[in-house]
C-alpha cells in the first residue's frame, strides 16, 4: 500500500500516462469544439487541490422568515460541521460571480449545465407545463426540451427555430407560436448559434405571454464577463452557465437571478435535485470569477470574438459556406451540404491531421445527428493558447486542402506534419504533473 504522500506516477502509472497523453495530444494538435477550453494553471491548481474531502449540503447562509427570506451569512445553513472554511470559499465565489455578472443572486454549486437546467425547471415549473426553446438541429441543446432528455419527457416543450436561409433565429414565428402554445417558460440561449442573441425580442415575447424568460448562456458567458457580448441581466428572470467553456474556469455550473427567485432555485438546488456540493470546484469556480475580473480577460474575451470572425472569413475565403454567413461570438458553423460526405467525414478526416472539432446539425439538415451535414469550429481553445490571425489563416487553408481532397491521406499526413510544427512552436502551459 502507497502512503498518501506517494505521488500518481507512482501509484497507478498507468492513469498518469494517459494523463499526460492527454495533455500531449491536447497541445500538439489544434483544438476548434467551441465548448471546450485550457484552464489556467490557478484554476486546475484549486480544482486538484486539497478539497475534495467535505460534505456541506446547504449554504453558506441562513434564509430567516424575520428577514423576509433574505440570505445572511452564516453558519447554521450547513447539515455538516466542520465548514467554516468552505463556508467562506463559498461565500467568495458567490459575492465575486454576483459582481462580475451584476446580480443579486448567485448559486455556485451546479454540477454541470445540464443539472443547472433541471433545477431551473424544477424551481419554476411543474411536471407538464409548456414551455419552449430552440430546437437542437437549429442549435439548441439536449436540456432545452430534447425528446431523449429530461426536460422534454417531463414538460412539454415547443421548440423554435431560424430562418433556414439567413440562419438568424425567426421571431415572429417564435412570437406566434408562444401565442398559440402559452408557454410558462421560453429558453434563449444555444449551443450552435453564432449570432447575438436578441435579449429584447426575447423579453417582449415572454411578457407577451407572461412566461418567464431563461437564458442558457453557457457558450457565451466568458465572452459576457469580458464585455465582448451584450449582458442578458437586466432582460432574463434566470440565468444559467456552464463554468468550462468561453469562462475559462473548472467544469461546472452558475445560476444567477434576483434574491426573490433565488429561494425558489436553492431550494431547487438542495434539497430538490443536488446533495453535497463540490467544494473544489466552487473554489476553482472563485478563482475563474476572479480572472474574469481583471482586464487581461476582456482582452481575451475581444479576442475570442475578433479570431473567431476572422477565422469565418477565411473559411468563406476558402470557398465554405457558413450558417448566417459569419459570427458575431467565439464559434461558426460550416454548412457542408454542397458536398458530397457528411459532418461526421469531414471532423473524422481533420482529426487524422490533428485538427479537433465536432460534427453538427445546420438548420434544415436531412441527416441524422449521427451524421449531420455541418462541422462547428470554435476560437475559445486556442486563442488561451496564443492562436491570432496568422494561425487562424493557417488552419482555414489547412481545412480546406483536407475538406476539398477528404479521401487523400498523403495531403492528411502532410497537414498533420504543418500542425504539429506549428503547435510545437507554441510555449505550453505548465502540466501540473
Ligand atoms: N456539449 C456542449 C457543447 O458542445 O456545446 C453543450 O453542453
Amino acid at each position: 500500500m502507497n502512503s498518501f504522500n506517494t505521488p500518481l506516477a507512482e501509484v497507478d502509472p498507468e492513469i498518469h500516462g494517459l494523463i499526460k497523453k492527454e495533455y500531449d495530444r491536447v497541445i500538439g494538435t489544434v483544438q476548434l469544439i467551441a465548448s471546450e477550453n485550457f484552464p489556467s494553471r490557478a484554476v486546475m491548481e484549486a480544482t486538484g487541490g486539497p478539497l475534495q474531502h467535505k460534505y456541506a449540503e446547504g449554504f453558506p447562509y441562513l434564509r430567516r422568515k424575520k428577514m423576509d427570506g433574505i440570505r445572511e451569512w452564516d453558519r447554521d445553513g450547513r447539515y455538516y460541521e466542520g465548514n467554516v472554511i468552505m463556508d467562506q470559499i463559498e461565500r467568495l465565489a458567490i459575492e465575486r460571480a454576483q459582481k462580475l455578472f451584476g446580480t443579486e443572486y448567485a448559486c455556485v454549486q451546479l454540477f454541470s449545465g445540464a443539472p443547472a437546467n433541471e433545477c431551473i425547471y424544477h424551481a419554476f415549473l411543474e411536471f407538464g407545463d409548456h414551455a419552449m426553446a430552440m430546437d437542437l438541429a437549429n442549435g439548441g441543446h439536449l436540456s432545452h426540451g430534447s425528446p431523449v432528455n429530461f426536460s422534454g419527457q417531463r414538460y412539454n416543450f415547443m421548440p423554435y427555430g431560424v430562418v433556414e436561409e439567413t440562419g438568424i433565429i425567426d421571431y415572429d414565428q417564435l412570437a406566434r407560436d408562444a401565442k398559440e402554445h402559452q408557454p410558462k417558460m421560453i429558453v434563449a440561449g444555444a449551443t450552435a448559434y453564432p449570432r447575438i442573441v436578441d435579449f429584447q425580442k426575447f423579453r417582449e415575447i415572454s411578457d407577451s405571454v407572461g412566461a418567464l424568460l431563461l437564458v442558457d448562456m453557457a457558450h457565451f458567458a466568458g465572452l459576457v464577463a469580458g464585455k465582448a457580448h451584450p449582458t442578458p441581466v437586466g432582460y432574463a428572470d434566470v440565468i444559467s452557465t456552464t463554468t468550462h467553456k468561453t469562462l475559462r474556469g473548472p467544469r461546472g455550473a452558475l445560476i444567477l437571478a434576483d434574491e426573490e427567485r433565488g429561494k425558489a432555485i436553492d431550494r431547487a438546488v438542495f434539497p430538490g435535485i443536488q446533495a453535497g456540493p463540490h467544494l473544489n470546484e466552487i473554489a476553482a469556480k472563485a478563482v475563474c470569477f476572479h480572472q474574469c475580473m481583471q482586464p487581461e480577460f476582456q482582452q481575451y474575451a475581444a479576442d475570442v470574438v475578433k479570431n473567431a470572425q476572422f477565422f469565418g472569413d477565411e473559411m468563406m475565403v476558402q470557398g465554405f459556406k457558413l450558417v448566417s454567413d459569419g459570427t458575431d461570438t467565439h464559434l461558426i458553423l460550416v454548412d457542408l451540404r454542397d458536398r458530397k460526405y457528411s459532418g461526421n467525414k469531414a471532423a473524422k478526416a481533420l482529426i487524422k491531421a490533428g485538427i479537433c472539432t465536432n460534427r453538427n446539425m445546420v438548420p434544415g439538415d436531412e441527416r441524422p445527428p449521427m451524421q449531420t451535414s455541418g462541422i462547428r469550429l470554435g476560437s475559445p481553445f486556442m486563442t488561451s493558447l496564443g492562436f491570432g490571425e496568422d494561425e487562424f489563416r493557417e488552419v482555414a487553408r489547412w481545412i480546406k486542402r483536407i475538406l476539398d481532397d477528404i479521401k487523400n491521406d498523403d495531403e492528411i499526413e502532410n497537414v498533420k506534419n504543418e500542425v504539429s510544427e506549428l503547435c510545437a512552436s507554441y510555449p505550453h502551459p505548465d502540466f501540473l504533473l
